[in-house]
């Protein structure tokens, strides 16, 4: 790639408004804000050599967007909510990918993003109240602020299972597959994982293989998608209804256009139940979550039914009883963890090419150079795939040695869990915004709505110190603590805490156990980020 195409100076030290990390969903929003409303200098550094972030690197067969189309986009330019055309319900990687393409020349982001390129390090001089910033080809650039966009989900977690590196054939993560594609035709493949995206992909795979065989260690409810292309009819539809949809994003719960439905689940009678669960089946997507009874995400009794409702449908789709079992989550309420959707999973355990190996009973011993070995058999591939997910929300941020303040570092203020202020700031690091950080709902809300009310908050915040002439803002310790208990009391009432699920950081081995989103809902969190603004930036300090 050539300097020209990376935008890349190296050696050269310049001084800047703004440095963002990322150049997905977040960054683009955060460049394309921060330069259009506020004039300001800014250079996105970003490690692939495209933008999309998440839908960069999860190329994998399969990927494909949870959230509808339609509302899974930028709301900030109805020019561009109306001229971009989305193909159907849920839209595949490549799409999201071009469509984030689409955004970056449609707005000119590109000459101010500089890719291939990773930040390596960062250090907040308290001097001169400015970050400098180190990039890994040596460059170093000066910065007022400090704006991360690296993403919830995008530190692959890729397990030091023993022996991995001697498999002597091909071996994939997921969240890094390579852009040419794999060709899995005639070869035995070994998947282990079966989250959202080993939902995703087993379908895929097992499709193509000559024979796939997945190692699960945890069993998952996962609702049909029911992926539908569009008609012309329901893009105009959408398109003459934007406003109002993207209005329903920014006041509903999860930032979907839609409410939930006031009905316990214990309101209506069994047949009735029956039939709800019925449709919202048939109908599929996130909506058999929230869709039919509000009270989901908190009775277990309530949740109980609705599991046992999943686990009737995995026994009727899936032919070999003894699979059917083992595919029936029975340790954690369904939407404990984050509720996958996929496109024909567990119908996909009838094939006679496919086999489920169930790696909690015979755990995984050894990665060997011809496939593995689990603790009842030896198992012989040609290629591996880890669908092992990602040392979330703060993976992606400890990766960079961040020191603030006093050369404080963000993983030592982080030792026994992510602190944050509204999940904006971190005290000890003045003028570094995190964009869906830790301690804010972000990956309980639909990620570019949660993305765009960072963006305009971190954007309100820089004009409110530049016109009372201030160059430094930072999280008070009181007020950091006093959020970091209220997130943690909000977690006492939803099942996530009781689960092993990313959320707590359990997949990661030594992560400190902690519910990292925030749980109180999207509208009770925007009450509280516009009452700190109400109240002059209550909670925050400012400095000349
Ligand atoms: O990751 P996961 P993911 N040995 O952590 C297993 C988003 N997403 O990439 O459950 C053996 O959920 C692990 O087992 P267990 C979405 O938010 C969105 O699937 O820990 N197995 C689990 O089965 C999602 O929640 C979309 O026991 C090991 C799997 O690997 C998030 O990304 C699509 C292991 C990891 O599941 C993460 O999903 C896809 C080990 N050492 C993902 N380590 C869309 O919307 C882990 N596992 C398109």
């Amino acid at each position: 790639m050539s300097d020209q195409q990376t935008n890349r100076t190296d050696g050269e030290s310049r001084q800047l408004d703004a440095v963002v990390i990322g150049a997905g969903f977040a960054g683009l929003c955060a460049l394309y804000k921060l330069r259009e409303d506020m004039g300001m200098k800014v250079r996105v550094y970003e490690t692939g050599d495209g933008v999309g972030g998440t839908w960069y690197w999860n190329r994998y067969p399969g990927a494909r967007c949870d959230s509808e189309s339609f509302y899974y986009c930028f709301s900030f330019s109805d020019e561009l909510a109306q001229e971009w055309e989305w193909s159907g319900k849920y839209p595949e990687q490549p799409e999201i990918e071009r469509y984030l393409n689409h955004v970056a020349d449609r707005f000119d982001l590109r000459r101010d993003i500089q890719l291939s390129t990773s930040v390596t390090r960062a250090e907040f001089d308290d001097a001169a109240n400015l970050w400098d910033v180190y990039t890994e080809v040596g460059e170093r650039v000066r910065a007022r602020f400090l704006v991360t966009a690296v993403g919830c989900l995008s530190a692959a977690n890729l397990p030091d299972i023993p022996g991995r590196d001697s498999f002597a054939g091909e071996l994939f993560h997921t969240a890094r597959w390579p852009r040419e594609g794999v060709d899995f035709k005639g070869k035995r493949v070994g998947l282990i994982g079966t989250g959202s995206t080993g939902i995703q992909a087993t379908p895929e795979i097992a499709a193509e293989a000559d024979r796939l065989t997945v190692f699960q260690r945890t069993p998952n409810f996962t609702v049909p998608a029911r992926h539908a292309p569009f008609k012309p009819e329901d893009q105009a539809r959408i398109k003459q209804n934007y406003a109002a949809i993207f209005d329903r994003t920014r006041k509903s719960p999860a930032g979907f256009p839609y409410f939930p439905i006031d009905r316990k689940t214990m309101d209506v009678s069994d047949e009735e139940r029956m039939e709800i669960l019925d449709g919202l089946w048939q109908e599929g997507g996130f909506k058999f979550l929230w869709g039919g009874f509000n009270d989901l995400p908190t009775d277990l009794q309530a949740i109980e039914i609705v599991s046992e409702y999943i686990r009737d449908r995995i026994r009727e789709i899936v032919k070999d009883p003894e699979t059917a079992e083992l595919l029936c989550p029975n340790d954690h309420p369904y939407g404990s963890k984050r509720p996958p959707i996929d496109t024909d999973y567990y119908v996909t355990f009838n094939r006679d090419n496919v086999s489920l190996v169930d790696i909690k009973k015979s755990p995984i011993q050894e990665i060997t150079p011809t496939g593995l070995r689990t603790a009842d058999a030896e198992h012989e591939f040609d290629l591996l795939v880890f669908a092992t997910g990602f040392d979330a929300m703060t993976g992606s941020l400890l990766r960079i040695d961040i020191r603030g303040s006093e050369g404080v570092r963000l993983s030592d203020a982080w030792a026994e869990g992510p602190r944050t202020l509204l999940g904006l700031q971190v005290a000890g690091f003045p003028n570094m915004f995190t964009i869906t950080g830790p301690g804010s709902p972000s990956v309980l809300v639909n990620m570019p709505v949660a993305i765009e009310h960072h963006v305009e908050w971190i954007v309100d915040c820089i004009q409110h110190m530049q016109d009372n002439g201030k160059t430094r803002i930072e999280a008070s310790e009181a007020a950091q603590d006093s959020w970091v208990e209220h997130v943690a009391e909000v977690s006492q009432y939803s099942l996530m805490g009781k689960s092993n699920s990313w959320y707590v950081g359990a997949n990661i081995p030594g992560k400190p156990r902690v519910v990292m989103p925030y749980t109180g809902g999207q509208p009770m969190y925007r009450e509280r980020c516009q009452a700190v603004v109400d109240a002059g930036y209550e909670g925050f300090e400012f400095g000349a």
